[in-house]
């Protein structure tokens, strides 16, 4: 098994410097995201190391993993961007180890999101979101809404993300409007 260390070293050499940055604010936000719905850290910490660790292969090999094991063939159909999060979770586990599943899990849907998302899978997609490099239309508001519920904060950040789509004729993913519409049903 790897150490901490040494998986952060590995992450840090498949992306560019900026990349990383990012990593280490999604880190950074996910642990305090735990810590203020009372979810395990360092649960929260290694799925933020290793979220986006598939990100920058090359889009023929990303594909290729999801081919040859079987993964999500569905995503194979849409935005490649979807695709380094069900690698990224597959080699967390073959590569280095992880045994997890919650965490292989919250890598796994930190994109498209999913129907019955855990608190870990939430704090890792809207981690991503808030970080502190982040600098999009909303990003403040999606930040304050963090601070009081993880479920309107995570609407709010799938509603940009599925605008943007729209905004450029995209298509969307069907399970990231699935995921958004359980997510409305869980705010009271
Ligand atoms: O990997 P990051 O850039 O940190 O963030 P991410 O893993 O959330 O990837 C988001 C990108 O994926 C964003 O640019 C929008 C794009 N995307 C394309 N189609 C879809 C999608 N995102 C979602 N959630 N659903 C889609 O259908
Ligand atoms: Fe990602
Ligand atoms: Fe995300
Ligand atoms: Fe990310």
């Amino acid at each position: 098994d790897y150490t901490r260390e040494e998986l952060m070293h590995i992450v840090s050499g498949q992306m560019p410097e900026r990349r990383w940055g990012h990593t280490l604010g999604v880190m950074e936000s996910a642990v305090a995201l735990a810590r203020r719905y009372g979810e395990d850290p360092q649960r929260a910490d290694l799925a933020a190391l290793l979220h986006d660790v598939a990100k920058y292969w090359p889009i023929e090999q990303q594909e290729a993993v999801i081919r040859d094991h079987q993964l999500n063939m569905e995503l194979l159909d849409y935005d490649k961007q979807l695709l380094h999060a069900e690698v990224g979770a597959y080699v967390a586990q073959q590569d280095y180890g992880v045994e997890d599943t919650s965490v292989i899990d919250a890598i796994r849907y930190h994109t498209s999101g999913r129907v019955g998302m855990t608190k870990l899978d939430k704090i890792i997609c809207l981690a991503d979101y808030i970080e502190p490099g982040r600098d999009f239309p909303g990003v403040d508001r999606i930040r304050e809404l963090a601070e009081h519920s993880l479920e309107e904060a995570l609407v709010a950040g799938l509603d940009s993300t599925i605008s943007f789509l729209i905004e450029k004729q995209k298509r969307i993913f069907p399970t990231t409007v699935l995921a958004r519409n359980d997510l409305i049903l869980q705010i009271r």
